[in-house]
């Protein structure tokens, strides 16, 4: 039991048990089938080559992902995956001459502001920008950051993510053996992190603080595990809304060893307690709004957000 599906149904089990009128229960399931159709839309933009399509596979599950033909010819550029109630949409950056840019900037504005099928809301529910964290002219990145963070409302669903930590400082101060930086690389990374953290306050008003990790690599016979990856997915969980959130989390890659390397150095163990905990919090909204919506009275809602909490810890669990 580990997808979307099988998470609405086991909610609306739960909820419908404390729902007495049968009118009231009708109403639940029109509104939990509604849940159930909706997607969370993640865009991920970032230069050819930083790693976009290696962070996506270090992720998720991509085994069943459809990749989508732009039709729309403002978009053409950003590839569309869809993998049932996720859809990611790859989205190349800057840095590709003056012509080829000002397309990417439209299409990146266009997608930014697109509103979804219902038109209440936009149809991006986070932004992923990707950096590479050797990159040293950050002129080009911080353009597009500036550029997302100017078009996009929500800006706290803006993640800077600097991909690539392993070869920052050329691949020295790495330790493959361990597959972590040495004290060395961690304060260089820190310290890159605390420059654009320091350029975004001053220039966007805003704190996003970065993170730094490896999405790794195969290559041949070559090949290196993830590391902060568990950082990464947290945060994404973290910034998420509600059902949003679960949709996201339930698929999550099933090679469990891209979570295990980061920089609590517990095995994964820390950034694994914080995104369950946090989706249990979004469980908790979930079940909140939909007893909301059916006027359930008070005393039903907070029962069914106890019996909730007390029983879903183990969906959750089930993904590591
Ligand atoms: N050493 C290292 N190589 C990486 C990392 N992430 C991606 N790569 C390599 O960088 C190259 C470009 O990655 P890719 O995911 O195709 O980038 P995209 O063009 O943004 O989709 C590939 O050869 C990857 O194996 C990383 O964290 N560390
Ligand atoms: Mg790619």
């Amino acid at each position: 039991m580990r997808s979307y599906d099988d998470f609405m149904t086991y909610m609306s089990g739960v909820i419908s048990k404390n729902v007495s009128n049968e009118d009231e229960r009708l109403r639940l399931e029109k509104i939990m089938l509604r849940l159930r159709d909706d997607q969370a839309n993640i865009m991920i933009v970032g230069g050819t080559g930083v790693g976009k399509s290696s962070t996506i596979n270090a992720l998720f599950d991509t085994s069943d992902a459809r990749v989508g033909v732009g039709v729309d010819p403002e978009t053409i550029n950003i590839d569309r995956y869809e993998m049932g109630n996720l859809v990611l949409w790859d989205t190349p950056g800057l840095g590709h001459g003056i012509k080829e840019d000002e397309r990417h900037r439209k299409n990146i504005v266009n997608k930014l502001m697109e509103r979804d099928s219902s038109g209440k809301h936009l149809l991006i529910d986070l932004v992923l920008v990707l950096v590479d964290a050797s990159n040293r002219d950050m002129g080009t990145s911080y353009e597009l950051i500036d550029l997302i963070i100017n078009s996009y409302a929500h800006k706290d669903r803006i993640i800077i993510g600097l991909n690539q930590c392993d070869m920052a400082m050329k691949g020295r101060f790495w330790n493959f053996r361990e597959n972590r930086p040495e004290p060395q690389l961690t304060d260089f990374l820190k310290q890159k992190v605390d420059s654009i953290k320091r350029r975004i306050r001053d220039t966007n008003k805003l704190d996003i603080e970065p993170v730094y990790y490896s999405a790794g690599y195969t290559d041949g016979k070559e090949s290196q595990k993830p590391y902060n990856i568990s950082r990464l997915f947290y945060l994404i969980v973290k910034n998420l809304k509600s059902q949003k959130a679960i949709m996201v989390a339930l698929k999550k890659s099933r090679d469990r060893s891209n979570f295990e390397r980061d920089d609590n150095n517990d095995g994964g163990a820390g950034y694994r307690r914080k995104t369950e905990s946090s989706l249990l919090d979004k469980a908790r909204d979930v079940v909140e709004y939909a007893c909301e919506k059916i006027r359930d009275t008070f005393t039903a809602v907070t029962t069914t957000v106890s019996d909730v909490c007390s029983s879903i810890g183990s969906f959750f669990s089930s993904l590591w």
